[in-house]
């Protein structure tokens, strides 16, 4: 699942390492192993007023330090390492200069040696650094990623996503967000390339992914309490997996103790009458229907009633995916709802439609309003386009993932477990 997705993402983190590990001298990381060896060999007295390496690093690495530091005197700076003298060799880049003004290298750096280079704000260098720990004295360089150094990349990036099914607007988040966490970070070991490459994109995906979603199984417990069915209603256009996704639904409720109704209110497709009451019939679910070409909403109304007079906790609506026209589909679908009221409107999409899925999503969100997605046949999608985007497009959050032709086959839907399918091993 999702595999060209992930193949992209570390492409992605490849070129990016490619790129600027080879800026990162290695003779720099033999310089820092030496020092992380010489900081082991001090005696720890000795060392009980001093950084601990760990520290002084996340110091140094520090992207936009704080105004105080920024209007503070040159001359008071190196005191301000708390024992740790910092001062750099070579010129800071003008951006280093310009938004990473409080950086202590770069003011005394440029204090010391003004900068005549006349460097661009995307440009960037190796800037070389010596720090004196307890006598202990050690070159490191570091590069500062610039824009310049990342821009193509991500472009090429963006393309790829674009060919992917990823939303615009969603490639563009992408894209910003891994500029934004990227640009101004010091790297000093080539391994910081590539970890902080897989951070940026983990980071712009799981805020992408990261939408509100209602607990339905706290809702269901409610209804149990109130004796007040919950009322979903299953909307998409044809073929999307509607009939058989609320089977599985049913299925997944039915293992957690609920008792489900479904009202089979696409009445309009011949046969589509028969197929869910024969899923009913297989996973034991009583089914409200009427004839054929009778009113969807007075079926949907039957089942809620049931479900009220039963005790059920749960009313799963099917609905038609096609009719004569798209604005009949709607306009049914907005009759239903007013009939019954449901709790949540669920959009069931194909994630192998990539971008359609997210158009209809749109659509059906703009004629009804649609609490929550449940994107099917995510067992063969490779692209995972449509589940990254559907999601953040219509600001609804995905519930189920519809993953083969069997009841058992949904999975519900977290953010993490995404990230993880992209990011893991
Ligand atoms: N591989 C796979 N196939 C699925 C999944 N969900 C549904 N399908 C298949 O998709 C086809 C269409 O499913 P239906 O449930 O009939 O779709 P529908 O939205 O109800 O279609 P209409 O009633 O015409 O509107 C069937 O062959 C299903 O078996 C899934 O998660 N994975
Ligand atoms: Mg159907």
């Amino acid at each position: 699942m999702f595999e060209s997705l992930k193949k992209k993402l570390s492409g992605t983190v490849g070129k990016i390492s490619d790129k600027l590990a080879d800026e990162i001298p290695e003779e720099t990381e033999e310089k820092i192993e030496a020092k992380e060896e010489a900081s082991k060999t001090v005696p720890s007295e000795d060392t009980s007023e001093i950084p601990s390496e760990e520290s002084s690093l996340a110091e140094e690495t520090e992207e936009k330090p704080s105004v105080d530091e920024k209007t503070a005197e040159p001359e008071e700076k190196p005191s301000k390492k708390s024992g740790l003298m910092g001062f750099l060799r070579g010129k800071s880049s003008s951006e280093e200069d310009e938004t990473a003004g409080g950086d202590v290298e770069s003011q005394v750096s440029s204090e010391a040696e003004p900068d005549t280079s006349g460097a661009d704000s995307t440009s960037s260098e190796i800037i070389e650094e010596a720090e004196e720990k307890s006598g202990i004295l050690s070159f490191v360089s570091h590069k500062t990623i610039s824009e310049k150094d990342i821009d193509d990349i991500l472009f090429e990036l963006e393309m790829a996503l674009l060919e992917g099914d990823v939303a615009l607007e969603v490639a563009e988040k992408i894209v910003s967000s891994v500029k934004e966490d990227l640009v101004g970070r010091k790297i000093r070991r080539r391994s910081d390339v590539a970890d902080f490459t897989k951070e940026a994109l983990k980071n712009a995906i799981s805020e992408i992914l990261n939408v509100e979603t209602p607990d339905i199984n706290e809702l269901l417990l409610n209804s149990r309490e109130t004796g007040e069915p919950l009322k979903l209603m299953f909307v998409g256009i044809n073929g999307t997996g509607k009939t058989t996704t609320i089977a599985k639904v049913a299925t997944h409720f039915i293992e957690k103790g609920y008792t489900p109704v479904i009202a089979a209110a696409d009445t309009f497709r011949a046969g589509a009458i028969e197929q869910i009451t024969h899923h009913a019939d297989k996973i034991g679910v009583k089914i409200i229907k009427h004839q054929k070409g009778a009113d969807p909403a007075a079926v949907a109304f039957d089942a809620v009633a049931h479900a009220r007079a039963k005790g059920k906790e749960l009313v799963l609506v099917d609905t038609a995916g096609r009719m004569q026209t798209n604005t009949n589909l709607m306009d049914e679908m907005k009759k239903i709802k007013r009939v019954i009221k449901p709790d949540m409107i669920i959009f069931v999409g194909d994630a192998l439609t990539g971008n359609d899925a997210v158009e209809q999503a749109q659509k059906f969100d703009d004629a009804v309003g649609v609490n929550g997605i449940i994107l099917t046949k995510a067992d063969a999608d490779a692209k995972g386009g449509a589940a990254l985007s559907i999601g953040y497009v219509i600001q609804k959050p995905i519930l189920f993932l519809g993953l083969g032709q069997s009841y058992g086959d949904i999975m519900e839907f977290k953010p993490e477990w995404m990230v993880e399918q992209i990011f893991g091993e």
